[in-house]
């Protein structure tokens, strides 16, 4: 028989700043390969390492993912299931929801979702049913980024509207300001970085592959940012590198911040934050040496003054009039808004009904009580991995009394304490849409495969349950397909979805675009707000604040743990073939550190605070600062022997200054061998 052979495109959906377009080779319908798509002007024909392996890896093995509905058999935290019908696990949760709206509100079903999938209707549509329902939502983002949108919002009116990346062929210099673009965005650190006609600096407390790749890295002791970017300001202003002109026409409170710069000598930055004096000077130069762009990562706001410190550093793109020109500019995220993507039509707020939501920092506690939650509904994100405090939270959800659904594609550690586990299909297995975060991207996720077993898309999974619940509003059936041509109207596509998924991925603007162009900011004032009254109402500084964190007493050291090359968050760790590359958990600390704690490389230490303790292997490096120990995030306590835990087993979960989000990479710890 000859052998029908197809290559079809899709998009990958992670979190993740790349939105790679990749190519499915298919073989009489199965599928046989999934890899990058050579015509794709970021992937170009290689996917990152990690999902290549995963793609082609437990993605596509139905012995590893779920394929069934399931129901509890064992205990809590036993993860022991039989397998039920869609039928029978719809019916069965939309009757215990129901007791519960009836009596105790529905403000008493708690909901968890984030990234697991990005694509856009998998990722939002579940939003339209949760707000019928009236569920109250742990706010997303305050597990990530939410210090950094709120202190954004204040400044520019706007977290979500940055710079175009096609735009640095007009610049003279990138910031990459404590992010890791090597493990987080590698194509970005692969292809844009290295193309950039001009400097590249990285600020950031660990020498990654991109620092190491960089003109300029600048190695602060973390929590110090505050202090650096007005050293910076300092030097700016002394070598007349700031734009006066702008400064007076499209900004609020210079006057006020100018006399607060005096003092911020490059001297004094480099008490501050460990950067010697010179190199403060330099990356000040060459930032204000013309158009330059500011990228600024979620690492550097996962810090205890997370808010402070964008709000600092979001202050010199403001001096120097980087903005609304070609090549200048700042990027935090970049929204589907500004490609025409209608956020609110996907969500569909004007079903809500939903009480105020909960910061993921206080999830643990409030899961402890029944008078909070009687129920509990986990879908694309895996919080007992990923969120703090992870022995009361997993104590919390051994609650007997706690009802718990659980959507995901692989039994996790959190499906484990479910109830009921609901199998969601894979972005191979459903026609989606995916909206690039960094590049002004905009792409095709199309069905190569049928989805596994009984898998369902996240969408098809809330369809049901409405049905079940009796809701009869409309919003809550909208097919896929009708969805799909309803955000292609308004991004302005020609052709449908169908000349989509043949090229993959388009541009809705076909030109780089200005950001702010005629200097129209989104604050109510309509200017960069320096001086900021809306953050002074909030409760915070007029001004961003030069100040930086107290470095740790004790002999403790400041740990940070962030995105590992070879996991996505709390994904793939399950796959044998990661698993491999990732070896032992590790804990890096800079040899002074190693030093002054009599360790040597390869010694089993034990980290510890007042929260919990992880054991680990030690690398001794001066990639890490001192005062610093890192340790990726992401490994699964269910794969980590009988400590069940991960890195998130020592995180309080203290709140950052603003947004009541997550200073994960401010933890403090103690370091002793074994
Ligand atoms: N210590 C420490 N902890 C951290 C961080 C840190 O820096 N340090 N970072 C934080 C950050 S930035 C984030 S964003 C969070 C992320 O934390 P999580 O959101 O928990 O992690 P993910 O791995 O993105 O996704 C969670 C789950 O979604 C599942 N999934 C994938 N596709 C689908 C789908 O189509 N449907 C459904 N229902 N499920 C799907 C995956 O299998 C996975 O189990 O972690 C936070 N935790
Ligand atoms: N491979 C991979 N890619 C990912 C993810 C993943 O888990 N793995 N996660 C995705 C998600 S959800 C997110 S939010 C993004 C996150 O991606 P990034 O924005 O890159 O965030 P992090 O990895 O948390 O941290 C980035 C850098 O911040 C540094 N940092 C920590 N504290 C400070 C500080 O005080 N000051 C400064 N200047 N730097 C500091 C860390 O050392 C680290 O190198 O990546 C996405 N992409
Ligand atoms: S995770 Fe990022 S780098 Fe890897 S394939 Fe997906 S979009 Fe590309
Ligand atoms: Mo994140």
């Amino acid at each position: 028989m000859a052998v029908n052979k197809e290559i079809l495109k899709t998009t990958c959906p992670r979190d993740c700043y790349d939105a790679c377009g990749i190519e499915v080779l298919r073989e009489n319908g199965k599928i046989i390969s999934v890899r990058g798509d050579k015509d794709h002007f970021v992937s170009r024909g290689k996917l990152c390492a990690k999902c290549q392996i995963f793609y082609n890896g437990v993605v596509l093995d139905e012995g590893v993912r779920l394929t069934q509905p399931l129901r509890r058999v064992g205990a809590k935290g036993e993860g022991r299931f039989e397998p039920v019908s869609w039928d029978t696990a719809m019916s069965e949760i939309a009757a215990r929801f129901g007791h519960i709206v009836e009596a105790n509100g529905p403000e008493n079903i708690l909901h968890a979702h984030y990234t697991g999938t990005c694509s856009l209707i998998a990722n939002n549509f579940p939003m339209r049913f949760l707000s019928r329902l009236g569920a109250r939502e742990v706010e997303p983002d305050t597990v990530c980024n939410m210090a950094g949108h709120v202190a954004l919002g204040y400044m520019l009116g706007t977290s979500v509207h940055g710079f175009d990346p096609r735009t640095v062929k007009d610049s003279k210099c990138v910031l990459v300001w404590g992010a890791n673009p090597s493990a987080s965005a590698p194509h970005a650190h692969s292809h844009w970085l290295p193309e950039a006609p001009c400097s590249v600096i990285v600020v950031d407390p660990v020498r990654h592959a991109t620092a190491e790749a960089a003109d300029m890295h600048l190695q602060l002791f973390p929590g110090s940012d505050a202090a650096l970017a007005f050293a910076m300001m300092h030097v700016l202003k002394r070598e007349n590198l700031i734009d006066r002109e702008f400064l007076a026409a499209h900004t609020i409170g210079w006057d006020e911040l100018e006399p607060v710069l005096e003092n911020c000598t490059p001297e004094w930055g480099a008490a501050e934050t460990g950067v010697p004096a010179a190199d403060i000077v330099q990356a000040a130069k060459l930032y204000g040496a013309g158009p330059a762009l500011l990228w600024l990562g979620q690492g550097l706001q996962r810090q205890p003054m997370g808010g402070n410190i964008i709000r600092a550093c979001a202050t010199l793109p403001a001096i120097c009039g980087n903005y609304a020109k070609p090549g200048a500019g700042l990027l935090y995220l970049n929204g589907g808004g500004q490609k025409g993507v209608d956020g609110d039509y996907l969500v569909a707020p004007h079903l809500s009904n939903s009480p105020d939501t909960l910061s993921q920092m206080d999830m643990a506690a409030y899961l402890e009580s029944a008078e909070n939650a009687r129920a509990f509904l986990c879908w694309n994100i895996n919080p007992v991995a990923s969120s703090p405090e992870q022995t009361r939270l997993m104590n919390a959800m051994s609650r007997d009394d706690l009802f718990t659904v659980v959507l995901d594609i692989f039994a996790t550690d959190t499906t484990d304490f479910a109830d009921y586990v609901l199998p969601a299909a894979s972005f191979l297995e459903f026609d989606d849409l995916v909206s690039g975060y960094f590049n002004m991207s905009f792409s095709a996720q199309a069905k190569v495969a049928e989805p596994m077993g009984e898998a369902l898309p996240n969408q098809e999974i809330f369809r049901r349950l409405a049905r079940a619940m009796g809701f009869t509003e409309p919003e809550l059936q909208e097919s896929d397909a009708d969805i799909i041509d309803t955000i292609m109207k308004g991004v302005g596509t020609a052709g449908g979805f169908e000349a989509l998924k043949a090229s993959g991925t388009l541009f809705p603007n076909p030109e780089p675009q200005m950001q702010f162009a005629g200097y129209k900011f989104l604050t109510d004032s309509g200017k960069v707000e320096i001086a900021s009254a809306a953050a002074e109402a909030d409760g915070h500084p007029r001004l961003p604040q030069s100040s930086s964190d107290t470095r740790p007493g004790g002999g403790r050291l400041r740990l940070i743990s962030p995105a590992s090359e070879w996991l996505m968050n709390d994904s793939y760790a399950n796959d044998p073939k990661v698993e491999k590359q990732l070896g032992a958990a590790t804990v890096t600390i800079n040899p002074r550190d190693a030093e002054a704690h009599g360790l040597a490389a390869g010694s089993r230490v034990r980290l510890s605070n007042g929260t919990g303790s992880l054991e680990l292997d030690v690398v001794v490096s001066d990639r890490v600062a001192p005062g610093v120990a890192m340790s990726p995030k992401g490994r699964w306590p269910r794969r980590a022997g009988k400590e069940r835990a991960n890195v998130n087993t020592l995180n309080p979960g203290q709140k950052t200054d603003m947004g009541e989000s997550s200073a994960v990479h401010g933890v403090e710890v103690e370091i002793a061998a074994i």
